[in-house]
């Protein structure tokens, strides 16, 4: 999974950015503005580090997430070949909004989160728009040729698209039958891409309740409970500040700052559901391993994140949730309480389950 970190001129992308994958780039590599930088981003995961606890395995492999940091978006930034190539291949976009107060860095007129979220969504919906009309004008040229009902079908749904664009509606919001999805798809429209709002707000002593209102206080509810859309608050100023501690330091400073866990934590956590997106994990002495899949995925599917192999020659799953695992301290012991199931091919893999592959293979 990847996502595409945008925003205006120094809003704190790029300290998002290297917060998150932890990236060790020199400034250097920061000067030039249009380059991207990649990075990758461990999902944190308390479950599997407890599971690992148990069986203090030889490897342990968290889940993660891709990050892409471009240069902050505008009209022109969009009609570059290089920096529009980059958005279109992520999955999602981060858009970082500065809520944060500082005189010394410079910010396109008053501190307004709502204004900027409208002016780059303008900008992404323009950008779609110009690429829709140009399509448009190409299949209606070939219409005029021949008629297929393939490209029938593509026109209708464009010509609704364009509408939807022109009244300034993201397509994330449009209507659309999976089989549109994927008509569409090759397009990857920028305006399609779920969407998190990430709000960078001020140091503050009583951070924790801050944090907790900032999307309220800043008039970001209703933004954020569009369809395929979320909002979270950090502070990149103290995440920049945790990302250099150990654990017990962390810990310590979270306390201080009456906070329950880490802004990242969180902005990880609300990409996953945003992308409707869980965990399960596989354990052993030898490996204990996060892996991703679609929420409602069958444990048939889960076993062929893990390999083809699996899916093909697939017998049963051995199933347990983490937290029944936990208590029951063995597999044995919870095989002996019946808490460790064997589940067909159609389980519905739930969020955090623990799971054994069965196979003849
Ligand atoms: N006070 C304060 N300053 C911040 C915060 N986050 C970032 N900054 C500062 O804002 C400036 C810009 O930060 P960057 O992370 O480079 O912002 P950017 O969005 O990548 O900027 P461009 O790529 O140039 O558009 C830097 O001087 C940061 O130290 C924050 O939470 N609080
Ligand atoms: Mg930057």
């Amino acid at each position: 999974m990847k996502t595409g970190i945008i925003g205006l001129p120094q809003v704190g992308k790029s300290s998002l950015f290297r917060i998150l994958t932890k990236a060790q780039l020199s400034e250097h590599a920061f000067a030039n503005p249009r380059e991207a930088h990649v990075g990758v981003a461990k999902v944190p995961d308390d479950r599997l580090d407890r599971l690992a606890a148990l069986y203090k395995p030889k490897k342990l492999v968290h889940a993660s997430v891709e990050y892409v940091d471009v240069g902050a978006i505008g009209q022109d930034a969009l009609k570059e070949s290089t920096y529009i190539g980059h958005l279109r291949q992520v999955d999602a976009l981060a858009h970082v909004v500065r809520s944060f107060e500082d005189p010394s860095i410079p910010h396109v007129g008053e501190i307004d989160p709502l204004r900027d979220i409208k002016n780059v969504e303008f900008d992404l919906i323009v950008s779609d728009l110009g690429q829709v009309e140009k399509r448009l004008e190409r299949l209606e040229k070939d219409l005029k040729k021949m008629k297929t009902a393939e490209l029938e079908r593509e026109h209708e749904l464009l010509v609704r698209a364009k509408a939807y664009l022109e009244n300034e509606h993201p397509l994330r919001e449009m209507q659309m039958t999976p089989e549109d999805k994927k008509r569409i798809r090759g397009f990857m429209f920028l305006s399609e891409k779920p969407m998190l709002y990430v709000l960078n707000v001020s140091e503050s002593t009583e951070l924790g309740k801050e944090l907790e209102a900032a999307i309220t206080n800043y008039k970001l509810t209703e933004a954020a409970a569009r369809p395929n859309a979320a909002a979270t608050a950090i502070c990149g100023k103290v995440e920049a500040e945790l990302s250099e501690m150990s654990d017990a330091d962390a810990a310590e400073f979270l306390s201080s700052y009456s906070l329950r866990e880490s802004g990242l934590v969180r902005l990880i956590r609300t990409t996953y559901s945003l992308m409707g997106l869980i965990s399960f994990f596989t354990v052993g002495e030898d490996e204990c391993r996060a892996w991703t899949v679609p929420v409602n995925s069958r444990a048939v599917e889960a076993a062929g994140a893990i390999h083809s192999d699996l899916e093909k020659h697939f017998i049963r799953a051995e199933t347990i949730h983490w937290d029944q695992l936990l208590e029951a301290g063995s597999e044995a012991n919870a095989r002996a309480r019946g808490t460790l199931r064997l589940e067909g091919k159609d389980y519905l893999v739930r969020d955090g389950d623990v799971m054994h592959i069965r196979h003849s293979g």
